[in-house]
């Protein structure tokens, strides 16, 4: 039967297509391996579509689920570092899953950034 979610979930703030690398699953370090990703921000989460929004649409029909993000606790920051890429920012959840992403345009990256950054600031730290 169907479960209706919570309204707040239903909210998409923001939705595009970003080169994401997952680089730790609960803290342990994986290799990094860029892909394109559709992703989608709501208030309490990151939702990340290896396909195109279409094919996540049509495969959200029959129960497949994306990889889900809990923003709840988790740190955004810039990470230069990580990448030789340029614009990259690194999220890190309190399960210790580390994601970067990245766009080659200046303000598609900001404005994820600051998307991202206000829906945790919103979010209760624990
Ligand atoms: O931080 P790294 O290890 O230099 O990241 C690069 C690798 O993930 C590489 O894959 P292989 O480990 O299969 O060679 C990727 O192709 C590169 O894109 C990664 O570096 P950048 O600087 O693009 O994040």
């Amino acid at each position: 039967k169907d479960v209706i979610p919570p309204l707040e979930q239903l909210m998409v703030e923001k939705e595009g297509y970003l080169q994401k690398a997952k680089i730790a699953d609960g803290g342990k370090k994986l290799r990094k391996n860029w892909s394109t990703s559709w992703i989608v921000l709501s208030s309490q989460k990151l939702e990340f579509y290896k396909e195109s929004k279409q094919q996540a649409l049509s495969n959200m029909k029959t129960g497949h689920k994306p990889e889900s993000v809990d923003l709840c606790g988790a740190h955004i920051e810039w990470a230069k570092e990580k990448s030789s890429r340029k614009n990259v920012f690194q999220i890190t959840t309190v399960s210790g899953n580390e994601f970067l992403l990245q766009s080659d345009i200046d303000f598609i990256i900001l404005d994820w950034f600051h998307a991202i950054k206000n829906a945790i600031d919103r979010l209760p730290k624990d």
